[in-house]
């Protein structure tokens, strides 16, 4: 049984995406104006100079602010909550297409006997990816964010009673496929888990440093196109490292199941 839950991009979540350099382009989603890619800065776009500029930025910043810091109180309380039963919690952030849905099936399979997974399920619309977990046998709540770019906190909060957390050992939340907001939203998991994947590129670490700077571990899935994609996997690791010089890079391909017995052991030591 798949449940969806439907989320309105609100001006908060218009907001959470300008966090980050006010005079860079940016982008923005509304209901109204639906995707925007801006070639101008915020700055630009405010139309500010001088000292209206900075406080009109400063209240921007203090509302950003705000809405962080009260997810990372409900995040704390989900935290609680697994801690309460035992359940490890992990944060499947990537691009979309990388790979997460395919990699949470290949660890479902590879799990020692006796321990269980659930999953929650993040995409902006469809209960595509729920049907597929939920085909395996394994319980699964599909949230809808009806345009948002990240799960937050509150939306895991409303997920966890209906997951049979007494019955499991992992919960495996797939983000929404961004490499950008998610990073910024902790959720009250325990690890995040980035999947890059060959065919986005080796370069994707220095340009995207924030998801790469959350990440636990990296996975790189589709490993088995390496080589059609001209995959350059030590220029990939320096930019990680250059970020995190401790985070495991391991390449995987849900294809072939390279790498996923090594993934699988890691996430057994480390939860
Ligand atoms: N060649 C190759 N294809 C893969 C691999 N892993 C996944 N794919 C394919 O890549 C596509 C996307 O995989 P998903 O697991 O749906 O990716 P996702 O990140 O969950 O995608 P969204 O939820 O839509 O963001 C599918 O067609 C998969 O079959 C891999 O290791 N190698
Ligand atoms: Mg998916």
């Amino acid at each position: 049984m798949v449940t969806i839950e439907h989320y309105n991009v609100s001006d908060a979540q218009l907001l959470s995406r300008v966090i980050g350099d006010i005079d860079a382009p940016y982008q923005t989603f509304d209901r109204q104006h639906g995707l925007g890619i801006h070639t101008r800065s915020l700055a630009d776009y405010w139309n500010l100079s001088g000292n209206e500029r900075t406080v009109s930025i400063m209240k921007k910043v203090d509302v950003i602010q705000a809405i962080l810091s009260d997810n990372n109180a409900v995040a704390e309380e989900n935290r609680k909550v697994l801690d309460g039963v035992g359940v490890f919690g992990i944060n499947v952030m990537a691009s979309p297409g990388a790979g997460k849905t395919s990699m949470i099936l290949e660890t479902f399979t590879r799990l020692p006997e006796g321990t269980k997974l659930c999953v929650v399920e993040g995409d902006l619309a469809s209960s595509l990816d729920a049907e597929l977990i939920a085909n395996k046998g394994i319980p699964v709540v599909q949230i809808n964010t009806g345009g948002g770019c990240h799960l937050d906190a509150s939306m895991i909060r409303n997920a966890l009673p209906r997951l049979p957390l007494d019955e499991i050992q992992i919960l495996m939340v797939e983000n929404v496929g961004n490499l950008v907001c998610p990073a910024n939203f902790l959720l009250g998991t325990h690890l995040n888990v980035v999947v890059a994947s060959t065919p986005e590129g080796h370069d994707k670490p220095f340009k995207y440093p924030g998801m790469f700077n959350a990440a636990d571990v990296v996975l790189i899935n589709k490993f088995d196109l390496s080589e059609v994609f001209d995959f350059d996997l030590e220029y990939f690791s320096s930019g990680v490292r250059m970020l995190k010089p401790d985070v495991p890079i391991i390449p995987i391909s849900c294809r072939t199941g390279a790498g996923l017995d090594e993934w699988v052991e890691w996430l057994l030591e480390n939860r």
